[in-house]
């Protein structure tokens, strides 16, 4: 596994586990236990590997931006969550082990996942605290965290996702789809990095678009890896796109030009880094990672 991978799982995961006990408080019985599954399920983490990394490249080096990290993965899990639900991707098997709503029962489910969307308002605010960071740096990371969640992308995204089943796409609107219900949060790691190392602008737009391009490089990966991978290596049911009837890069171009196109992107990502004068070898081997891995 990448260092930067196991660090910010270890990391990330002491983080939730404090939070996941204080929502079994807050939420005694079945909601607490819930909202604890889901926020502790066994996640690669590669979204707060990026806040970490970004933060880095930029100069930061306070351990504390694991709690930014945190806060990314709480959405991150909220929205696992609900895109398994009944009505939505409907699915069983999530990171290996039963998804939320078959653990627990649908309501439930679908509580802990509204749930979760304040929880990682209250964990942004927490490390922001701990980082020592002003109002300012606080409400643009806020900002750019519940956009990125929104209806500009990855709500919208979703919902653009759910009205295409059984329909034929092509590549441009299938962009639109991946950069929202993936790549905008994939673009948010990276840009709640920049921010909390207080990058200047110059230096938060390379981070802002190489986020964007391995988010949807991201996506690309993730159908190519649905039609060629197990349910068991992926810790998540294979071949759904094809039984939901999604177009995908993989139904539209096949899996050699698909993942051709998702290397690009990586390799584009990384020419962002170089040209903003942020180039960070941690970074190049996430964006690379990401293309290459085999789940
Ligand atoms: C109300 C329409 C509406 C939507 C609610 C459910 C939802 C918001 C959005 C779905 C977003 C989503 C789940 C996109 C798929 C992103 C994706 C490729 C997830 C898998 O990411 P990995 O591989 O997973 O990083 P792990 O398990 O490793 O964290």
């Amino acid at each position: 596994m990448l260092p930067a991978l196991a660090e910010a799982r270890e990391r990330t995961d002491a983080r939730l586990e404090q939070w996941a006990a204080r929502l079994r408080q807050r939420a005694p019985g079945r909601d607490g236990e819930a909202l604890a599954y889901a926020l502790m399920s066994p996640g690669k983490r590669v979204r707060a590997a990026l806040v970490m990394a970004s933060y880095r490249a930029l100069g930061g080096n306070a351990p504390a931006i694991d709690a930014v990290a945190a806060a990314v993965e709480t959405v991150h899990a909220y929205s696992l969550v609900h895109d398994d639900l009944p009505c939505m991707d409907d699915d069983d098997l999530r990171r290996g082990r039963p998804t939320t709503h078959r653990a627990f029962d649908v309501p439930t489910a679908t509580r802990a996942g509204w749930l979760l969307v304040p929880v990682a308002a209250e964990v942004l605010a927490e490390a922001a605290v701990e980082l020592g960071l002003g109002d300012r740096v606080l409400g643009a990371m806020a900002m750019e965290l519940f956009e990125a969640g929104g209806v500009g992308g990855m709500v919208g995204g979703q919902w653009l996702d759910l009205e295409a089943e059984g329909r034929h796409l092509g590549i441009e609107q299938l962009v639109g789809i991946h950069r929202g219900k993936t790549g905008a949060l994939i673009r948010a790691s990276c840009v709640l990095g920049a921010l909390a190392a207080e990058a200047d602008p110059e230096r938060l737009a390379a981070l802002g678009d190489f986020g964007a391009d391995i988010g949807l490089a991201f996506q690309i990966s993730d159908d190519v890896l649905d039609s060629t991978a197990t349910s068991e290596t992926l810790g998540k049911t294979a071949g759904r796109d094809h039984l939901l009837g999604k177009s995908t890069y993989v139904s539209v171009l096949g899996v050699e030009r698909a993942s051709a196109e998702a290397g690009e992107l990586a390799e584009r990502a990384i020419g962002h880094l170089i040209r903003g004068g942020c180039e960070s070898p941690a970074l190049a081997m996430l964006a690379r990672y990401i293309v290459s891995r085999s789940f």
